[in-house]
């Protein structure tokens, strides 16, 4: 048996908040870690740096629509494990974008999968697959066996990713699997998603006040878990013997009223909401400062309704349970973003 130290693990998006978490939890016990990254105009290290790890992950260029390069990347390093986390992950970009987002997340995915047959065909590959593969006629409660109706060009990526992911398996014996993600948040995660939203004007509006938040749906509500837990599910599922497609969820949902309403809270202020739809506003009770209001630039051609995920496969398999509660990774990102304002760091 290989030891651990001997182990080799690359990670696409490494950049990324899953990607950053999963390299410091796989250099928490002793492998090596190598980070696919693109190279951009200027470093967007920030994440790695937050987790003071940048320096421990070997950071490779790549770019999920170069075939070639990733062959010869997968050679040299020959790693045990793959986890494939780079994509186009905003869901409302993809109504403007479907091009990029099918490019980047289905023949990305075909390009990783084609890359490990020929250079790393012994390895373990985990896709990133999202709860927007089951879309909106799946019902209250998504397992791997829901049917899927994807209601967004992203959902469509994944799904057909994913697809493909399970052919590749069945038709070519490799071992590579999908987590069916859903929401994971906390704070690494981007500002352009909800939560990180909130959390980000609370901490602005709690250190030096300023204009309301604008917000699309409160009524929208999602299953939000940890992305700190999630990655050790996905470390959970490459450990088995029989790699399999599995759901990752906590298994319950809320509004993002109710995130607003607990980063509020955590935040010192006393949050109170008045009027409906449009005209609805959420303000600080004891000191009259407007904290959020609605806007329809934030509402999406179609939105996704409220499902939750069924993690049972994977935590009888694997022994996986999600350790944190919503209310405490609210709390984290907000005094995380109270903690970078203090320190003048607005920007990440
Ligand atoms: P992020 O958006 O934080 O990170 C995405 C990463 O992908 C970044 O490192 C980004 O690089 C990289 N990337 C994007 N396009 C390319 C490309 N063409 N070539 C190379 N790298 C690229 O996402 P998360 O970490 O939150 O999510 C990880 C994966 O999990 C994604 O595939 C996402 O779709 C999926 N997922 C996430 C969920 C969540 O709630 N977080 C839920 C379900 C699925 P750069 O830094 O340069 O932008
Ligand atoms: P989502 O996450 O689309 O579920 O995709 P996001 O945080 O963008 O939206 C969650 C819900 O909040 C509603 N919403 C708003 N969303 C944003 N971004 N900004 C707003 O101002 C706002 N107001 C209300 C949205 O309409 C939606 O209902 C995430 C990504 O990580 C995907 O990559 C991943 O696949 C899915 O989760 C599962």
């Amino acid at each position: 048996m290989v030891h651990k130290a001997d182990k080799i693990a690359f990670i696409t998006g490494v950049t990324g908040q899953d990607g950053a978490h999963l390299a410091a939890s796989l250099l928490r016990d002793d492998w090596r870690v190598y980070g696919g990254f693109r190279r951009g105009s200027s470093s967007n290290t920030w994440r790695l740096d937050e987790l003071g790890i940048t320096k421990r992950v070997t950071l490779v260029e790549f770019q999920l629509a170069d075939l070639r390069h990733m062959l010869s990347v997968f050679h040299e390093i020959k790693p045990h494990h793959i986890y494939n986390l780079a994509g186009e992950s905003h869901v409302a970009d993809s109504f403007k974008y479907p091009n990029v987002t099918l490019d980047t997340n289905t023949r990305g995915v075909i390009n990783v999968l084609d890359a490990a047959r020929s250079s790393a065909p012994e390895a373990k590959i985990f896709f990133a697959s999202s709860s927007e593969i089951f879309g909106n006629l799946s019902g209250d409660e998504c397992s791997e066996s829901t049917p899927c109706r994807p209601s967004n060009p992203y959902g469509v990526s994944k799904l057909a990713a994913q697809n493909l992911v399970q052919i590749y398996r069945e038709s070519y014996g490799l071992s590579c699997f999908s987590g069916i993600l859903f929401n994971h948040e906390g704070p690494l995660r981007g500002r352009q998603f909800v939560t990180r939203k909130i959390s980000y004007n609370i901490a602005r509006l709690k250190v030096s006040g300023g204009d309301p938040m604008e917000l699309g749906s409160l009524d929208s509500a999602r299953d939000w878990g940890a992305a700190k837990d999630y990655v050790e599910a996905m470390r959970a599922m490459a450990s088995l013997r029989n790699v399999e497609d599995m759901v990752i969820a906590s298994g319950r949902t809320a509004t993002v009223r109710n995130i607003l309403t607990m980063a509020a809270r955590s935040a010192g202020f006393d949050p109170i909401f008045d009027g409906e739809g449009l005209n609805e506003v959420c303000t600080d009770r004891r000191t009259g400062l407007r904290l959020a209001q609605v806007s329809d630039r934030y509402f999406r051609p179609r939105d996704t309704e409220a499902i939750k995920g069924n993690a049972t496969l994977l935590e009888n398999a694997t022994g996986w349970t999600r350790k944190t509660e919503l209310s405490e990774i609210v709390a984290e990102m907000v005094s995380a973003d109270i903690n970078r304002r203090r320190n003048g760091i607005t920007n990440v």
